[in-house]
Parts: structure tokens; sequence; C-alpha cells
């Protein structure tokens, strides 16, 4: 996958040159910007170049996806918000999926010049470094990171509660703001965990399996595994915290 990587790193100059954060709106709270267009666009034509019989799934296209053959998922900026008021937690998320499950995942931030990697059973990596989840740390002294889903304003109260739940029964709480970044960064044992209750295939096919590879759990809010395929709660953790966090989830629902 160098050629892949290589190509990562080219596409996310469009990201970090001056002047590409005119924004369109898509929603409350929810934006796209030239860049978003243009690392897409970049990482379309080069991904046919390397991989002419590959699909390709993106986040600002129509999409028809046919999972029958190996088809590329990419958010080309996750983290948009972040990106416009150069917060620099933005990272574009790149997936390969084939035969039923993600096999290479990519989250490259370009403005930290981290790049997280993984491939199916080789281990995840930042940088080329092994990256590996923290299995040990307790709900007690746990810092989670809550993903908010500001374009669900219907959920907020939710949010709150889920919030208050965190600061009572762990350390403390994060909002990275980039649902990919959030994901590498529980993989890498930065955070004990990450959880948001709505994101797309785009968001998280390479952040799932980057966590995975580095040891952490990754499942939905039921506790099942993710499928790439369709919208899902997302919850990555440790393996000592993720029996509390889905036991701090039911209660919250029933709250
Ligand atoms: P984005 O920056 O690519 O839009 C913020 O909580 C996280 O949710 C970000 O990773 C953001 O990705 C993602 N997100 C934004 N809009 C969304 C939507 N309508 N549905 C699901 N996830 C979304
Ligand atoms: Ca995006």
């Amino acid at each position: 996958m160098k050629n892949v990587i290589e190509l990562i790193r080219e596409a996310a100059h469009i990201m970090t040159s001056p002047d590409r954060t005119a924004v369109s709106v898509k929603g409350r709270s929810n934006f796209v910007t030239e860049a978003d267009v243009g690392v897409q666009e970049f990482m379309r034509r080069g991904l046919q170049k390397l991989y002419p019989d590959y699909g390709f799934f993106s986040e600002e296209q129509e999409n028809d996806p046919d999972y029958s053959k190996p088809i590329w998922i990419l958010d080309p900026i996750d983290g948009t918000a972040n990106f416009i008021t150069h917060y620099h937690q933005s990272a574009l998320s790149l997936a390969l999926y084939a035969e039923g499950k993600v096999v290479f995942g990519a989250v490259y931030n370009p403005f930290t010049d981290e790049l997280f990697t993984a491939e199916s059973g080789k281990g995840a990596f930042c940088n080329g470094e092994p990256i590996h989840a923290d299995n040990e740390v307790e709900m007690l002294d746990a810092i989670i990171d809550l993903g908010t889903m500001p374009y669900y304003k219907d959920r907020a109260a939710e949010v709150g509660r889920f919030a208050t739940e965190i600061i009572l029964r762990a350390s403390d709480m994060r909002r990275n703001g980039s649902a990919a970044l959030a994901m590498c960064y529980a993989a890498a044992g930065r955070t004990a965990a990450m959880m948001e209750g709505l994101l797309q295939p785009w968001d998280y096919a390479a952040g799932m399996l980057i966590a995975a590879e580095a040891g952490a759990i990754v499942s939905d809010w039921s506790g099942a595994p993710l499928d790439p395929k369709a919208p899902s709660a997302v919850l990555v953790s440790g393996e000592k915290v993720h029996p509390e966090i889905l036991k701090m989830i039911k209660e919250v629902q029933n709250q």
C-alpha cells in the first residue's frame, strides 16, 4: 500500500494549502469546503489509476456502492468544522473494504503529520511505530472522548446525559471533533475510549481497523461488531472499560 500512502500525503497538501476553507453548508453544523471536494477528486483519480477495478465510496459524492468487489471508503476531510477554524484536528480517512471486511485503513492528519495505518492481521501503526490501546485502564481513571453529534440537535439532551455520566464515573471527558482521529487516539491509548451515537461509514471504516489492530475493542453501542456498510453508533475502548461503558450506555438510554 506504499503507493496509496504516497497518494494520501500528496492529497493532504490540498488541506494545508491556504485559501481552501471556502465553505458551503450541507445542513446545520454540517459543512463542506473546497478542500473536501479537492481531496476527494484527487484521491478518486489517483486510486482509479492505481486500482482501476476497485469501487470508490466517498462522503462528498452520490454513492451507489457495489460491495461485491473491493471498494475504497473515503472521508476526504474528517473534522471539517475543525478544518474551517484551523483547530488542526482534521484528517483524511481512507479504508479498503473487500470480501466482507476492512482490510486496510489509513487516517492522516497533515497538521500534526501523524499517519495512522493498519492492514488486517498486521497490527496498527502511527508514523511506522506500533500503537496499542490501553487495555489496563480502569473506568475511574479513564478519559473518554464523547462525540456530540452536532448535526442531530434532537439528540443534544442525550449527549448531555452521557457527558454527566462520563464525568461522574470516569476521570474526564474529551471531544476531538474528528471521529476518525478520536478512534486513532483511543487505538493509541491516548484516551481510554471514544464513543459517538451516530457515524457514517466514511467516518469510521478506517478507524475501526486501526483500533482493532491496536488491540482495542470495537463495537456499536449494544456491543455488536460494526458493519462498515451502514451508519452506526460507535464505541472504541480498552478491554477493562468496555463493559463499564456498555453498562453506562444502557443506563443512560433508559433514563
Ligand atoms: P466530518 O467532519 O467529516 O463532517 C463530529 O462529531 C464527527 O461526526 C466528525 O467526524 C464529522 O465528520 C462527523 N459527521 C459530520 N456530519 C455527520 C453526519 N451527518 N452524520 C454522521 N457523522 C457526521
Ligand atoms: Ca468529511
